[in-house]
């Protein structure tokens, strides 16, 4: 994958040139505090790396789940490109055949292939994505098991039982990460990086353990684009192709309603 392990404390990501750079912008930002630390690159076997502080190092057996935001997962600039010079994709059908064998078009099974913004779009609308601004991608339990099996986890309540068994039913975790979440949400609100880039495909990582501590932070700025200078996105207006908007605080005020649920329920 695209791991490794890295100095204590740290982990290594082989290095993207777009999400290194906001990475470096990240650190002069009042996000700062809701990302991994950067901590330079690290040449290994030919490859070059970004080192990131390991999020989990803090803790004694964590629970973790990825959570991936917004209500798209690809760039407008990859929708683009499919439509001027589409690549067709028979890993992406053949992904879409597993989950669903009704899912691809008449000329899609001709073809056994698909393009990737289409791939993408119905993965957004099979799961929680386009409704909810959010969806859970795979979770971590203490004991080391984990589940990726989410691809059709779309309704509210089938996100209650899900979190809820997250968090083991238990209140204090629940409250500490919807403080956290709230806290995150307050500074992407006034962060100069958040309000200038199109945050695709990135996820909040939350971490908690036995002694209830607990964690989340912004990861992956793989898919995060700068906007042209002078244009901003508030992230929760409905998107139309061209305004770039990615639902990103649609979603975050979405699970944190779900997850008062939680809470409550
Ligand atoms: C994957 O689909 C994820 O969306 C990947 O994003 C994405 O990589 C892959 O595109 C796509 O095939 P599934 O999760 O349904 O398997 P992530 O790794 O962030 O989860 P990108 O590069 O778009 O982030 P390809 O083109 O890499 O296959
Ligand atoms: P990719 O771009 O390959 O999808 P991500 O950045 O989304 O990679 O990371 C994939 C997984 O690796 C996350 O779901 C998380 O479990 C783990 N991870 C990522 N960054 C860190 C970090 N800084 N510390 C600890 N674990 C991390
Ligand atoms: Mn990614």
């Amino acid at each position: 994958g695209n791991f490794h392990a890295g100095e204590a404390g740290s982990v290594l990501k082989k290095l993207d040139p777009r999400e290194q750079l906001c990475f470096q912008r990240l650190m002069a930002d009042p996000l700062k505090d809701f990302v991994p630390e950067y901590r330079g690159d690290v040449e290994k076997n030919g490859e070059t790396y970004i080192q990131l502080q390991d999020l989990l190092a803090s803790f004694s057996h964590p629970c973790v789940m990825d959570v991936k935001m917004g209500v798209r997962t690809y760039l407008e600039a990859e929708l683009e490109k499919a439509r001027r010079s589409p690549t067709l994709r028979k890993d992406m059908y053949q992904k879409m055949v597993e989950v669903d064998s009704n899912a691809p078009t008449a000329a899609e099974h001709e073809q056994r292939a698909v393009t990737k913004p289409r791939y993408m779009q119905w993965r957004d609308q099979m799961s929680s994505s386009t409704e909810l601004g959010f969806r859970v991608e795979g979770i971590k339990k203490t004991d080391g098991s984990s589940t990726k099996d989410f691809k059709k986890t779309k309704s509210r309540e089938n996100i209650v039982d899900i979190l809820s068994s997250f968090v083991a039913n238990n209140e204090t975790i629940v409250r500490k990460y919807i403080k956290r979440l709230k806290e995150i949400m307050a500074v992407q609100e006034s962060s100069e990086f958040f309000r200038s880039h199109e945050v695709i495909g990135s996820s909040l990582l939350f971490v908690h353990d036995a002694e209830e501590n607990v964690g989340v932070w912004m990861i992956d700025f793989g898919k995060t684009e700068k906007l042209p200078s002078g244009s901003s996105l508030d992230h929760r207006t409905q998107w139309q192709e061209g305004n770039r908007e990615d639902g990103y605080l649609f979603g975050l005020d979405s699970l944190i309603s779900i997850l008062e649920e939680v809470h409550t329920g």
